[in-house]
């Protein structure tokens, strides 16, 4: 009886998925959706947090007021970024505390590209080109996924990175409209960010072990590959338009597929990042873990107000 009830349940769920019918938080759904999802919004949530060390490493050194205002303003939305999707997490019954925690002790995963280093300014360019231009690419196709809060968060999420994606597009268009050491500067920023930032799509389809289920479910809308190459096509122009030069002898546009055809991403770089032994890691999870020490007094201060104004309210 309780079988046929649990099948009927499953029926009705991936019928209202088929048809386009979001899944909110009080709906039933399978234990695996609600994990998958977990697993992917609070990775999101983390990258984003993690995301901030890279960029917020250039606030005090931005070269002109303008600059650090616009980076200051980016940097500030990915915090936001993360507290929307931590939000998220929670209406799928876990703690932010825990999810926190998780991370905090090594158990879960956030964007391999946080853990390469920002070593000039021109980082700051490929960073807010680059990495947020995959991140659009992605997070577009994630406003229609199929988990409400998730879709909702997406789409504020996607504005802000319009935003952070230009103007990193703008700093390298002013480092390659300038003189020949910031021209240098430009591609080799490039050089550096290219390759992990196609790493960001992840594993190809035929390596990633939840593209299949995902997108039944349209947790996903489309492949980590058809998403990587929607970045190249997109990027590469971009980076011609400019007089950059992507890293890569393959490159090439097939006319045939109507798309690039492009090099071999090295895999064993990448399955390292991911595993913890990229050149950052261990900086980027100690960095966390001290905010969250160094900002105690904050949380216990806050709590202890709230505390007092409950019994003020009682009395
Ligand atoms: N890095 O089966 P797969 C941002 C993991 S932040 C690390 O294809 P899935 C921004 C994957 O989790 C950008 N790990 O998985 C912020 C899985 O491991 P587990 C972050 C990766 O989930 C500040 C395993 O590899 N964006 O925008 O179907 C400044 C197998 O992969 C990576 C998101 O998080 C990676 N690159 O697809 C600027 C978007 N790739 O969990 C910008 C939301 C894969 O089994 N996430 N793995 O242990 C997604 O769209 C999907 O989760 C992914 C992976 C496409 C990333």
């Amino acid at each position: 009886m309780e079988t046929m009830t649990l099948e009927k349940l499953a029926e009705n769920f991936q019928a209202k998925i088929d048809a386009d019918i979001k899944i909110e938080p009080n709906d039933w759904m399978p234990d695996n959706y609600r994990k998958t999802l977990i697993r992917q919004i609070s990775q999101h949530a983390h990258s984003e947090i993690v995301g901030m060390l890279p960029e917020g490493n250039w606030i005090t050194r931005a070269p002109s007021l303008r600059r650090k205002a616009v980076l200051l303003a980016k940097v500030q939305d990915e915090a936001g970024h993360g507290l929307y999707l931590y939000s998220a997490t929670e209406t799928l019954g876990v703690s932010r505390e825990d999810t926190i925690d998780d991370l905090h002790q090594g158990k879960v995963k956030y964007s391999s590209i946080f853990n390469y280093p920002t070593l000039t300014w021109a980082d700051m360019g490929a960073v807010g080109w680059l990495v947020d231009g995959a991140a659009i690419m992605n997070q577009v196709a994630l406003c229609r996924t199929s988990y409400g809060p998730y879709a909702r968060a997406m789409v504020k999420i996607c504005k802000e990175e319009s935003f952070h994606q230009r103007q990193g597009y703008e700093i390298m268009t002013n480092l390659m409209n300038g003189t020949a050491l910031q021209k240098e500067m430009a591609q080799d920023a490039l050089n550096r960010f290219w390759w992990p930032a196609l790493m960001m799509f992840g594993p190809s389809d035929a390596e990633s072990k939840h593209t299949e289920q995902s997108m039944r479910w349209r947790v996903k809308r489309y492949t980590n590959d058809e998403l990587r190459q929607a970045f190249v096509d997109a990027t590469v122009p971009q980076a011609e338009l400019i007089g950059l030069t992507v890293p890569d002898p393959k490159l090439q546009w097939n006319e045939e597929r109507g798309h690039y055809d492009f090099g071999d991403i090295d895999w064993d770089e990448f399955w390292q990042v991911v595993g913890g032994n990229g050149p950052c890691n261990k900086e980027r999870i100690e960095a966390r873990v001290k905010a969250k020490e160094d900002g105690a007094w904050v949380r216990e201060a806050a709590t202890a107000f709230a505390e007092k104004r409950k019994m003020r309210e009682n009395q």
